[in-house]
């Protein structure tokens, strides 16, 4: 057996990459009768059916470090979520929620902040420093002129990583300005229409050459935040962590309590004060939730 790591999926295909180079291979039986699926990212373990031909066998999977569903893809590192200075305008709020999901699990989000080249009165400075309050690592880019690059190369070094965001806001051109040599399809903002065959519907890992791998997405619109209660949530916003156990009120979620800690950081303005605001409303509709499921 060899050791490989799958790169993609594709009707019951596995493409294997090994050091004897890409193998297409099945998963046997005992995979579909366990209903446990591969995905790509898995570190496997492969018999060689035909050397030739690349042809063979999964045989083992080793257990995954993380898994996510959007797209399917294990053992990823590092999402990179992307929005645009403008066309499309950033989504704060779908930024936030995806940042929620990303800190739910053993995985890192950096932000990638694109075409900067339309940004003539430097608005984006003001998106860094609120995100940097909340301990993000903001790129700034421009897939027209290359700035940032250098930095986001920096940061995939070694690192699994997923680009997510909106569809439209330069995923794919950012990626493949990274590759250089490997074409991906990208789309204009007004081909609505042709999003379906403009997207990568399969998840692919892309071998990068600094080291490292990149997996581009279709790109959603809005998705809800869900499975935890409301009182979780501070959880998942980095900015709050050195304030915790220093409010009044064990159990304080920072909004209407008395001598709270992060509201005092807050009016000192080392909170951002809107993304503050999107985590009352995100907490409201999480009670919201939670009224409507025990009443
Ligand atoms: N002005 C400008 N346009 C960009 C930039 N990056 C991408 N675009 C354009 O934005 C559109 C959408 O890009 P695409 O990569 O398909 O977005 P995706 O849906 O996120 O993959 C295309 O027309 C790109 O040429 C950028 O940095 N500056
Ligand atoms: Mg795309
Ligand atoms: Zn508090």
């Amino acid at each position: 057996m060899i050791p490989g790591l799958i790169i993609k999926g594709i009707g019951g295909f596995y493409y294997v990459k090994t050091d004897l180079g890409i193998f297409e291979c099945k998963a046997r039986g005992i995979f579909r009768k366990d209903s446990f699926t591969p995905l790509p990212g898995d570190k496997v373990s492969i018999s060689v059916s035909n050397e030739e031909n690349k042809i063979g066998n999964i045989e083992e999977i080793s257990p995954r470090t993380t898994q996510l569903t959007r797209p399917a893809v294990a053992n990823v590192t590092q999402i990179a979520i992307v929005i645009a200075i403008r066309s499309p305008q950033p989504d704060f709020m779908l930024l936030d929620k995806l940042l929620i999901t990303v800190e739910r699990k053993d995985i890192s989000a950096i932000i990638c902040l694109n075409k900067i080249d339309l940004d003539k009165e430097a608005e984006y400075i003001k998106i860094i420093e609120a995100y940097k309050k909340a301990k993000y690592k903001v790129i700034a880019l421009s897939s027209m002129n290359g700035a940032g690059f250098g930095e986001l190369e920096f940061a995939l070094k070694g690192n699994t990583t997923v680009f997510a965001g909106q569809s439209g806001v330069g995923k794919s051109t950012i990626l493949n300005k990274v590759l250089d040599s490997y074409v991906m399809e990208t789309g204009k903002v007004s081909d609505k229409i042709e999003r379906g065959r403009h997207t990568t519907r399969h998840a692919e890992l892309i071998e990068l050459k600094s080291g490292g791998f990149v997996v581009d997405t279709p790109g959603f619109s809005s998705f809800d935040i869900s499975g935890f209660e409301a009182n979780e949530l501070q959880n998942y916003y980095p900015e709050f962590h050195e304030y915790f156990g220093k409010c009044k009120f064990t159990g304080c979620m920072h909004i209407s309590e008395p001598s709270c800690e992060v509201k005092a950081a807050l009016e000192k303005g080392r909170i951002d004060r809107r993304r503050y605001e999107r985590y009352v409303e995100f907490c409201n509709v999480l009670k919201e939730n939670q009224r409507k499921k025990y009443y």
